[in-house]
């Protein structure tokens, strides 16, 4: 087989955002516009001939397409062996396992999560790391850097590999290995959790549904909890992935989980989850009754010694900066520190492997522990039914219980999706030019404490990272407005406006969110002109 060196040219913008590139699938399907990111990422990487290489994705459309063209650049950049998911399928936690599990150099997963699929939608990839996390702010700047003065990249001339039987096959010097998507993966599940306690609680009658959004967690969600717990056929919702999601938004929140939070209507449910395009993200439900992912990630914090992977106590926790400080006051009760890093999982990674947090959370439905170095969906769905085949209380009591011990935090997060790039970048900036004159100023019964841009210096490795989102904090109720641009959208841009409120009287527990919050919202647009500036009244999706 020969090597092919394929001259070419830069494309502008292919620079990694907040979970790697994500464009429109016809941005992709440009003629070299894949392959000089994929050579890119090569360029930027050494010592990796002869070494092993992960590569997967959540099974939209171009995804086969891409892989068959990724194949072919490994082996010609010099890597001795690429294990790759049967049908091209890996969940991003699977890859994340396979990675570490077999100690792979790195790996490449295809997916832009959470965002719609098939011809007219989006697709992404992103490179991680020997760790099995996503690439550091270093890696990925590099990787820009060489997007912008690329000149050709390499491919060996070959046909495609079969990918739909595991095996193994000859790409030039290359070794292709098609592998189980889903064995790795769930042997993991079943070191860290209680299959027989969660397997008895089904057997006993225990109702509950799984909506898989015919993204990639089916296959991974039937094998646990159909074939190796027992639960019910029907248990698993949407369980075929399709190219296009079955037209749906695989964004597992109330606004788009919509199947599901019907089917939990019926008699008899106790629990309900879904999980994202790519099964990083998770969403969990009681009866008629939503866990907001802040408030998840400190109930499973708080219960984490119930759990036979975490009996052993937990080294800290971590939280992206806009997630409620719902898990600090859990951190506070146990004495471990509770870090806040920026948004996106890669700032995880150096306190993972410090062994400075055991777990990780954002407000985005993201929950995560060291087990991997991404979020992980099925395991936060795994982590609540093992807790409550421990405690034998419905969530609804369990979140209760938790936030008369701990105080609640009121926590909403509002979208405004696809408004004009301008009129968003412009309200940052009248935001900035507020700092001064908003520290001390009052609204209300809020008075301004803190007003400024996030930025963050790694304790492990000492970079920084800054204009991480907008913080207006307040004296009253540790209450706090943050204001974002989102950083994985493909149209125009998203303006996220985070609204937190702590109440420790249990009497005030059973306000609605968005009432309890309403002061706050308020007070959001009265500073920051939202509907001068994008033109939009009311947000697209709240959470
Ligand atoms: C969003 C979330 C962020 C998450 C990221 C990737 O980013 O807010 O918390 O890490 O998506 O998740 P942004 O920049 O749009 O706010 V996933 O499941 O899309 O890989
Ligand atoms: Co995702």
């Amino acid at each position: 087989m020969t090597i092919q060196i394929v001259n070419t040219t830069p494309f502008d913008g292919q620079k990694p955002g907040t979970s790697g590139l994500r464009k429109k699938v016809t941005v992709f399907q440009q003629a070299h516009y894949l392959e000089n990111f994929v050579q890119s990422i090569f360029n930027s990487l050494q010592d990796f001939q002869g070494k092993t290489l992960v590569v997967g994705g959540d099974g939209r459309f171009y995804n086969k397409t891409a892989i068959q063209t990724i194949l072919k650049m490994a082996a010609a950049n010099g890597f001795g062996q690429v294990l790759v998911g049967q049908n091209g399928i890996l969940s991003t936690p699977a890859a994340s396992t396979i990675i570490r599990k077999y100690q792979a150099f790195g790996g490449i997963i295809l997916s832009a999560s959470h965002n719609p699929g098939g011809q007219d939608g989006d697709f992404g990839i992103k490179y991680n790391i020997g760790n099995g996390g996503p690439a550091p702010e270093k890696v990925t700047e590099a990787i820009y850097t060489h997007t912008t003065e690329i000149k050709a990249y390499k491919i060996v001339e070959a046909a495609d590999i079969d990918l739909s039987q595991q095996g193994e096959y000859q790409l030039a010097n290359m070794q292709v290995k098609v592998i189980d998507s889903v064995a790795d993966y769930a042997d993991l599940m079943q070191e860290l959790f209680d299959f027989e306690a969660i397997k008895s609680m089904l057997d006993a009658g225990f109702n509950m549904r799984f909506d898989a959004m015919h993204a990639v967690t089916g296959p991974y969600a039937k094998d646990i909890l159909i074939n190796r717990l027992g639960a019910h056929p029907d248990t698993v919702m949407n369980g075929e992935p399709l190219e296009d999601f079955g037209k749906g938004h695989p964004d597992p929140n109330q606004a788009h989980a919509k199947d599901l939070i019907e089917e939990l209507e019926k008699p008899g449910m106790s629990f309900g989850a879904a999980s994202d395009g790519d099964g990083d993200r998770n969403m969990i439900m009681g009866r008629r009754f939503f866990v907001t992912p802040s408030d998840s990630l400190a109930v499973i914090a708080a219960n984490a010694h119930l759990i036979p992977g975490y009996k052993q106590g937990l080294a800290g926790i971590a939280r992206s900066m806009p997630t409620s400080k719902a898990p600090d006051h859990v951190a506070a009760r146990l004495g471990i520190d509770c870090f806040e890093t920026p948004t996106g999982w890669k700032f995880f990674g150096n306190l993972l492997d410090a062994g400075k947090a055991t777990l990780c959370g954002e407000e985005s439905f993201g929950t995560g522990s060291n087990h991997v170095r991404e979020k992980d969906g099925l395991w936060a769905v795994l982590f609540w039914l093992n807790i409550l085949a421990v405690r034998k209380q419905p969530v609804e009591m369990i979140m209760r219980e938790h936030w008369q011990t701990y105080g609640r935090n009121f926590y909403s997060r509002h979208d405004y999706e696809g408004v004009d790039k301008e009129g968003a970048t412009e309200l940052m900036d009248h935001l900035r030019q507020q700092f001064n004159s908003l520290q001390g100023q009052t609204f209300g019964h809020y008075t301004v404490n803190l007003a400024d841009d996030f930025s963050y210096n790694d304790p492990v490795d000492g970079s920084c990272s800054h204009k991480q989102g907008i913080r207006i904090g307040f004296d009253e109720h540790e209450a706090r407005i943050i204001f974002r641009l989102s950083g994985t959208g493909t149209v125009g841009a998203t303006l996220r406006v985070y609204l937190e409120k702590y109440e420790p009287d249990p009497s005030k527990h059973e306000q609605d969110t968005q009432q309890a919050l309403a002061d706050l919202i308020d007070l959001a647009e009265q500073i920051a002109q939202i509907k001068q500036f994008t033109g939009r009244d009311k947000a697209s999706v709240i959470t």
